[in-house]
């Protein structure tokens, strides 16, 4: 066969398949923004990242020109040739994902065996590098521009740009200090966004087995994904825009649903806490005292009954554990505990005894439950691939539900054993079928947090609160995540605006890092930076380890102390802002924390920002995250910015120069901005408001405010109010443009900047000034 000769293709509704001589190739247009890329290698079993059919009805065309063939949308055009090169270019022809014709270029590293064999001996590591997870089992290697920035990846260490750098998907749980080095943390997220001179595209690697980024370390004229096994299953997504793209991603693989509102309150957590009441309550106690709002304590592995997940250690709870988490929930603060996967190997107890009668554990080959240790000793591990564990699961969790615990904190899900990693050929379900932890590792996390939603869904009937350490692509649909054991060193402060805003352009908005770092000893003065730097981050939870220094907010006096309540408070006077952009969330999937390139990716200046961040469109946040620094350089995008603490105004496109001693947290607000105020409350109510205000920057804005019970999913049916708050000078007009919970707003505020106050009262449906 020639090589030039054009394989035949043929085409089933919006699938083409293309013949050529050892396999086929399939495109599947899914929206003119999306098409799939497969090719069939053996792997049966559907997406767990994508649930049921994407595919909208979308037209497009296939013509052979010269020597290729061009699939057309509205929105991309994909070429693909004899040589099964696959180029992908926008509406106006402008590349954006094109196949690399050359070889790839293995990485010289310098070495040679007997070197490397002196060098390791002396303890240092020399990375295998880039032929590491490349089995040459199959590669995609598409081209590199010299202007090109990728993002996305999920939870990867290092810094926004992902360029240069490389990391392998699979889901591990590593004590060592995380650093830009680290090629892999608990999540496997394999979504990369890229600006290719300056056009943005996605790219999404649907396969759960363990897999490869190359982001141009090996050379910079191309980055690569390879895998070791599973079937060539990507997505190419386009949009004008990289909010369109994350848009289109997080249609693909699903959006955070709305969640209750407390749960965006501050929540206090420390291993150890929970080993008694009396610990617990020395703690809800120290909040009160001081003055510091709080919605949740978790509970950490201590309150079982060794470590035996759904059981209760009541002995160190006066005998009646559900009493006291229902006293707490009554004085507002709420009870997320902790549960790992690993089930206890004990015959006498209930969890362990129905697993291995119902067959639930996962298995050696040879069909004994496979057991490994975790931090009851020896443990079986949950078969989370099969739906009938999964079912038995979220009906364990009744356990908790019972006791009237307001969420679910799992963990250790990658899943972690200590007595190294489980073998690729234990046997793991994948929905009906047998399968290997090869295959079902990955997704392991994301199984046990959708077993825990629908578990808690059943038994609360409230919007689940679901926290997981591992994930996948998709997890965002069930669980919130926190990134795991970060420590209280600088470097990891530095490293959660990154983290978190490529957690967000990966699909998962609802993101937060263990505040004061979770290993190691924090310093006052890193807490209170920490306590400023976080105060915008979805999940807002201070949480360390046993045998750290203490890292409550107290715990070094003055001023640390008046400075963390002052940010607690802005916390929740900016609850309803965080709630609108929730709501948001569920229809676009854009995040709430967002690298500034989110926002303003015409600009070239904000691709490389990682200490800066925007919360939503109009709020830009200039933390400090270096010790000993009382000012910084901020970069304010195009616009008016406002100085949110003394609305001084500045001009945007420059660099200013912000003084930030140790209480100031640089903060910005985009001019023409409006922002709902909530009031300063010591927990979230359930309650519906009946007041709000509505802080004005600058003379005209315009701006949509959501609200509904916060805790149920009633808003589905279209109970939930919408407003519109509109502002001309001081003009001020306020319309409730969708009325479908019970209880507007008797009272609404306008704040003008100088100052004025303007109200407008409910009177017959209508708001009406005062
Ligand atoms: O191996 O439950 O990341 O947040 O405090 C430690 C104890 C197990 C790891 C979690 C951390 C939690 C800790 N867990």
């Amino acid at each position: 066969m020639s090589k030039t000769k054009l394989p035949n293709y043929e085409q089933h509704g919006q699938t083409i398949t293309f013949d050529y001589s050892n396999h086929q190739l399939q495109l599947t247009v899914l929206t003119p923004e999306i098409v799939r890329v497969f090719e069939y290698r053996g792997n049966d079993g559907s997406s767990y990242a994508i649930e049921g059919s994407k595919e909208q009805k979308t037209d497009f065309t296939i013509k052979q020109i010269d020597d290729h063939y061009e699939l057309r949308t509205s929105a991309l055009t994909i070429k693909l040739d004899a040589g099964q090169h696959l180029d992908v270019y926008d509406q106006k022809g402008n590349p954006l994902v094109t196949d690399y014709r050359g070889k790839r270029q293995l990485l010289n590293k310098g070495i040679d065996k007997v070197h490397e064999r002196l060098v390791k001996a002396e303890g240092h590591s020399v990375s295998e590098s880039t032929v590491k997870s490349d089995s040459g089992y199959y590669q995609i290697v598409k081209s590199l521009a010299a202007d090109e920035q990728l993002y996305g990846l999920g939870d990867k260490t290092g810094y926004l740009n992902k360029r240069g750098y490389e990391y392998d998907n699979w889901n591990v749980d590593n004590p060592n200090p995380q650093l830009e080095n680290f090629t892999k943390l608990y999540k496997s997220i394999p979504v990369m966004l890229g600006l290719k001179n300056g056009r943005p595209y996605g790219l999404f690697f649907d396969n759960t087995y363990k897999s490869h980024f190359d982001m141009g370390k090996e050379n910079s004229n191309y980055y690569f994904y390879t895998a070791v096994d599973g079937n060539i299953d990507y997505y190419v997504l386009g949009g004008r825009s990289l909010k369109d793209v994350v848009t289109n991603y997080t249609y693909l693989t699903g959006r955070v649903p709305l969640p209750q509102k407390w749960t965006l309150g501050y929540q206090q957590s420390r291993w150890g806490y929970s080993a008694s009441q009396k610990e617990v309550q020395d703690i809800v106690d120290g909040l009160k005292k001081y003055d510091l709002p709080c919605d949740a304590i978790h509970f950490d592995v201590d309150y079982m009954r060794g470590y035996r997940v759904f059981t209760w250690n009541k002995d160190n709870y006066n005998g009646n554990p559900k009493k006291f988490v229902s006293d707490l929930k009554n004085q507002g603060i709420k009870v997320v505990p902790i549960i790992d996967p690993g089930v206890k190997k004990d015959p006498e107890y209930q969890t362990y005894a129905s697993g291995i009668k119902n067959g639930y554990f996962v298995t050696s080959p040879d069909g004994k439950v496979y057991i490994n240790k975790v931090w009851p000793g020896d443990s079986a591990f949950p078969d989370f691939g099969n739906p009938k564990v999964r079912q038995w699961w979220a009906n364990n969790n009744k356990f908790l539900t019972d006791m009237e615990v307001s969420g679910v904190w799992i963990d250790m899900n990658e899943p972690a054993s200590f007595e190294g990693q489980i073998p690729d050929n234990i046997i793991f379900s994948d929905e009906n079928k047998k399968s290997t932890h090869k295959k079902m590792h990955n997704v392991y996390g994301h199984n046990m947090a959708r077993a825990t939603y629908a578990g808690l869904k059943k038994q609360q009937d409230k919007r689940p609160f679901v926290i997981t350490r591992a994930a996948y692509a998709g997890t965002q649909k069930y669980s919130t995540i926190w990134t795991g054991d970060n420590r209280s060193i600088w470097p990891h402060i530095q490293m959660m605006i990154p983290q978190l805003c490529n957690l967000g352009m990966s699909g998962f908005s609802f993101v937060g890092t263990d505040i004061g770092g979770f290993a190691s000893d924090t310093t006052s003065e890193l807490l209170t930076r920490w306590i400023e730097a976080a105060i915008f981050s979805p999940l807002l939870r201070n949480h360390s380890a046993m045998g750290t220094r203490h890292q409550e907010p107290w715990s070094f006096g003055e001023p640390t102390l008046s400075i963390y309540r002052k940010y607690l408070k802005l916390r929740y006077h900016f609850i309803p802002y965080l709630y609108d952009l929730f709501a948001q969330e569920s229809k676009n999937g854009l995040p709430i924390m967002r690298p500034l390139v989110l926002n303003y990716d015409n600009d070239p200046r904000t691709r490389e920002i990682n200490d800066e961040f925007m919360v939503g469109d109009n709020v830009l946040v200039a933390p400090i995250v270096e010790p000993s620094q009382a000012k910084r350089l901020v970069y304010l995008p195009e616009g008016q910015w406002i100085d949110f603490w003394n609305n001084r105004e500045y001009e945007g496109q420059q660099d200013i120069v912000m003084d930030a001693p140790l209480d100031k947290l640089p903060l910005f607000i985009k001019k023409n901005t409006i922002l709902p105020w909530g009031k300063s409350v010591d927990h979230v109510s359930e309650k519906a408001d009946q007041e709000i205000t509505f802080k004005v920057f600058g003379d005209h804005a315009d701006y949509q405010h959501y609200q509904d019970d916060g805790t149920d999913f009633n808003y589905q049916d279209g109970e939930f109010n919408q407003y519109r708050i509109a502002v001309d000078g001081d003009n001020v007009n306020v319309q409730l443009k969708h009325h479908g919970f019970k209880s507007a707003y008797e009272k609404i505020t306008v704040e003008l900047p100088d100052g004025k106050n303007i109200f407008k009262l409910y009177n017959n449906g209508k708001y009406q000034d005062q």
